[in-house]
């Protein structure tokens, strides 16, 4: 996809985006790489150069055919997979009904995960439930797996009364300390040394804890990114690093990021094991996060995933990819849709069927709806009520600085 054009004239081929709007975006049909490509090392004994091929190329299990094939299918249970579909599908739903929330005017702004549902939700079922999540705005997902309740993320993402961050944070930079589920980032990437670092700290006490970290493919430009694998290099902590390569970071193809090379094969020169595995895949996803966390128990330290999808939605509520790309070049995305390749997967197999789906969906619809109208009891964007402005003052610092004191004082609060 690299070198069709160049940004600006140099010597170098610079990376653009391989089709822009107006253009018919075709990505040649379906992957090249298949699901028995690439065997799956033992996790035990793995090591960087078992992963060689595994950087460059794609670990997948669904096969086009919507079959699971391969060294990679994981051992996963009927009803985990279908609780799976639950998530990504409340996912879904939830994002739907909270931009519409936005545009009537009910929320100051929205990220959807849209195209992106397996990757936190397929990760977190990976783990353990004391593992440590370190997310980026486009894992919200993660919570259900942990069990938040929609409400309380509703709350947050109007900011009134029952926030649990008290107004603190943009809408969808969620904090939720009872699922290990570690405050959002605005600054993109700091995540990645967080995750590292706590990581390290539970290796020093021997505690089998595991942390994950996820970051796109824009923000492992930051120095951050670097920071971490470095760490992790050295160190080796039990942490599971992934970029999520979804091709777009906000305009910017990841053409201009990579600079050729896949992401995972930077990890490569990190000594970490790296791989590359397709994001719209539940039971790849599931099974490479697994591998990941079974290097950590055994010892062996840090995991760098290529987690390849695409961001079939805006970047947010403020953005319009129609200026920067073809409006249906989702649809061409060899990756498909995650929800429906698990779908599918299900009902070929005789694990589900098309009744039991819309009857889910009913039910999944009619919880948010309740959830959303029970959040907006607790204060809506318009009119209140919020958190008393006395609370910026409170919860952050143990002892208050005196000029924050002072900024207090002069308000009265
Ligand atoms: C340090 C920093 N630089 C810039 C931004 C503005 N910004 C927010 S999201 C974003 C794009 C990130 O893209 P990517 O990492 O690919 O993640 P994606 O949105 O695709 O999930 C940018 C530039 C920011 N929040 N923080
Ligand atoms: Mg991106």
């Amino acid at each position: 996809m690299t070198g069709r054009k160049t940004a600006v004239t140099t010597p170098y081929t610079i990376g653009v985006p391989p089709f822009r709007p107006g253009e018919k975006a075709d990505f040649g049909g379906k992957f090249k790489e298949q699901p028995e490509d690439l065997p799956r090392p033992d996790p035990a004994k793995s090591t960087a150069q078992d992963t060689t091929a595994h950087a460059s190329g794609l670990v997948r299990v669904l096969t086009d055919e919507h079959e699971a094939k391969g060294e990679w299918i994981p051992e996963i249970s009927t009803e985990k997979l279908i609780l799976g579909l639950e998530y990504m599908m409340r996912l879904r739903i939830f994002d739907d009904r909270m931009l519409k929330m936005q545009r009537t005017g009910k929320l100051s702004f929205y990220m959807r995960s849209f195209g992106e549902e397996a990757v936190a939700i397929a990760q977190t079922m990976a783990l353990e439930d004391n593992d440590w999540i370190f997310p980026s705005y486009r894992q919200p997902g993660a919570q259900f797996v942990r069990g938040r309740d929609m409400v309380s993320m509703i709350c947050h993402c109007i900011g009134n009364t029952e926030d649990n961050v008290k107004g603190r944070q943009m809408p969808v930079h969620y904090t939720w300390k009872e699922g290990r589920f570690i405050s959002i980032s605005s600054p993109v990437g700091t995540q990645f040394s967080q995750a590292v670092g706590v990581a390290m700290a539970s290796a020093y006490k021997g505690l089998d804890e595991a942390c994950i970290t996820w970051l796109g493919d824009g923000t492992s430009a930051q120095g951050d990114y670097h920071y971490a694998l470095n760490f992790a290099s050295t160190f080796k902590p039990p942490v599971i690093l992934n970029v999520v390569n979804n091709q777009w970071a906000i305009s910017t193809h990841q053409n201009l990021a990579t600079g050729g090379r896949t992401f995972a094969e930077r990890g490569l020169a990190y000594d970490i094991p790296s791989i590359r595995v397709d994001g719209n895949d539940f039971l790849a996803l599931y099974s490479v996060t697994r591998w990941a966390r079974d290097r950590a128990s055994a010892g062996l330290g840090p995991t760098h995933i290529e987690v390849y999808t695409y961001r079939a939605g805006a970047h947010s509520s403020s953005d319009d990819p129609s200026a920067y790309r073809p409006d249906d070049e989702f649809k061409y995305w060899p990756g498909g849709d995650p929800v429906e390749r698990l779908k599918t997967y299900l009902i070929k197999s005789n694990q589900w069927d098309e009744k039991k789906h819309k009857q889910l969906e009913q039910k999944i619809d009619d919880e948010v709806m309740t959830a959303y109208k029970e959040a907006c009891e607790f204060g809506d964007l318009a009119s209140g009520p919020y958190p008393p402005a006395s609370t910026i003052f409170t919860e952050v610092y143990e002892t208050v600085p005196w000029h924050i004191q002072e900024q207090r004082e002069e308000l009265g609060k």
